[in-house]
């Protein structure tokens, strides 16, 4: 058994001893109240889900296993001192709840290298897409194909109980994870360089090699791709992509199932495909209102249109965080620290003044501060990938860390399938005194 799988069984068995226990004696205590008005508004605040790798509080943002951005900036492993986290540690610590050494990281890193291969399947189910068909599309596609290998489902026909279900899922999700960079850079390249393809170079992790095969081959770019990876990988259990990854795998489908349908949640405009909407809009503005910092007040009258005109703002709001989300303060901070000067960076910059200011004279908006994806594409755009259509599947790739360590978790738990209860809207009047 590989050490990580090993330390998983040791980590695991005492917290679903706990589980059990808390289901067992304490089922029938109640922890909330539900209203009409979190019924039909996406369930906001409406505590209904199991997840332990990450916590978002509205006011503070995000933390990972108790650490928050900034702690595990510092003390993750990194390559070098001056580099960011490598994302084999953040994993590491999402599933197995303790921060990894340099030799653990590496050792993640290593295995992942060893089951990164692709299927030739897969090479031919991407090439016959046309080039035009959007990134996601050929990314949810990808991961799905790779279900024919499952062996979580081979192991399912074969036979395996309940409690066996955590360990299949387990090699399903490596598997997975290892390929996610070779299938993200190959469409990539067949799409914008094309198709001249380039190999994985063993030598590095796993996010410099996504660069590495995407044709960036720099320290700088390596640096930016470990932060991204890092930053977007999990955001709690109730994000659509989280959700929607738990939900499906909660009928026992398949890691590949479960996953492709998290991402087909994470390709839509107010999730994950907002980080190529926040470029191509600004791209928009600048196009309509001239260079973006000149004149303020134009930007103000600008935003106010798009308002009036049913549009969203992309990269600002959230529906759980009521302060800037400490992604986009990382970025913005990465991008101070190493492109003070890049054009886009300063249009970000104007924006982050404006917007909100604009947004909290609206009363029904109820965070007017910059999400993860105000700041992300601004950084790749100066790095040299400035292909935005591309973005969320850069997303995809990171966020398969922290909703595949839960579906680790999820089947450890042996959580069963969810299923909960609606009712037609003459059932709500009717509760409303209607
Ligand atoms: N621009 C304009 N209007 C906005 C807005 C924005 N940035 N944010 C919220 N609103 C509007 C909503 O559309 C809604 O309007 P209606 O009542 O007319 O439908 C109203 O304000 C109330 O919304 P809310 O309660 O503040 O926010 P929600 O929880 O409904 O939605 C969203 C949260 C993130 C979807 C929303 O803020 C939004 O659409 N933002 C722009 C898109 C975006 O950046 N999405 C990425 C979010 C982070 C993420 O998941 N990344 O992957």
């Amino acid at each position: 058994m590989d050490p990580i799988k090993q330390k998983f069984v040791e980590v695991a068995l005492p917290r679903v001893a706990e589980f059990r226990k808390l289901l067992a004696d304490h089922s029938e205590k109640v922890i909330g109240e539900i209203t009409i008005g979190q019924v039909l508004t996406g369930m906001k605040g409406m505590v209904s889900l199991l997840c332990d790798t990450s916590k978002l509080d509205p006011e503070e943002g995000i933390r990972f296993r108790g650490y928050s951005i900034p702690e595990l900036r510092e003390r993750l492993p990194k390559r070098n001192p001056e580099g960011e986290p490598l994302p084999e540690g953040l994993f590491y610590l999402m599933l197995l709840n303790e921060l990894p050494t340099r030799e653990d990281v590496d050792a993640l890193s290593r295995e992942w290298a060893s089951r990164s291969d692709l299927p030739d399947y897969v090479y031919k189910i991407l090439d016959a897409f046309p080039t035009d068909t959007r990134p996601m599309v050929q990314f949810s596609t990808a991961i799905l194909a790779m279900a024919k290998d499952s062996k979580f489902m081979a192991a399912y026909l074969d036979g395996m109980g309940k409690k066996e279900h955590w360990d299949q899922t387990y090699e399903d999700v490596m598997d997975l994870i290892a390929r996610l960079p070779r299938i993200a850079a190959y469409i990539y390249r067949r799409m914008y360089h094309g198709n001249k393809q380039i190999d994985p170079d063993p030598s590095l992790d796993w996010a410099a090699n996504l660069a590495h095969m995407m044709g960036f081959d720099n320290y700088e770019v390596h640096r930016l791709m470990r932060l991204y990876m890092f930053l977007h990988s999990d955001h709690e259990g109730g994000n659509v992509s989280a959700h929607t990854t738990h939900l499906v795998g909660s009928a026992l489908s398949n890691p590949y199932y479960a996953y492709a349908a998290g991402m087909t949640g994470l390709a839509g405009p107010l999730h994950g495909f907002a980080n190529q909407e926040v470029i191509r809009w600004m791209f928009n503005m600048i196009k309509e209102i001239g260079p973006a910092c000149d004149d303020k007040e134009k930007i103000r009258k600008y935003i106010m249109q798009q308002i009036e005109d049913g549009k969203v703002i992309p990269g600002y709001g959230h529906a759980v965080l009521r302060k800037t989300d400490p992604r986009f303060t990382a970025q913005l901070e990465f991008g101070q620290k190493y492109l003070p000067d890049d054009p886009w960076l300063i249009t970000m910059t104007c924006l982050f003044e404006v917007v909100p200011e604009v947004l909290v004279g609206i009363s029904k908006i109820k965070n007017p501060w910059p999400n993860v994806d105000a700041g992300s594409g601004v950084l790749l755009m100066h790095y040299g990938i400035k292909e935005f259509d591309f973005y969320t599947v850069l997303f995809g790739v990171s966020r398969a860390l922290g909703v595949l360590a839960s579906l680790c978790w999820d089947r450890a738990y042996g959580l069963p399938i969810e299923r909960p209860t609606s009712h037609p809207l003459d059932w709500f009047k009717k509760q409303a005194g209607m």
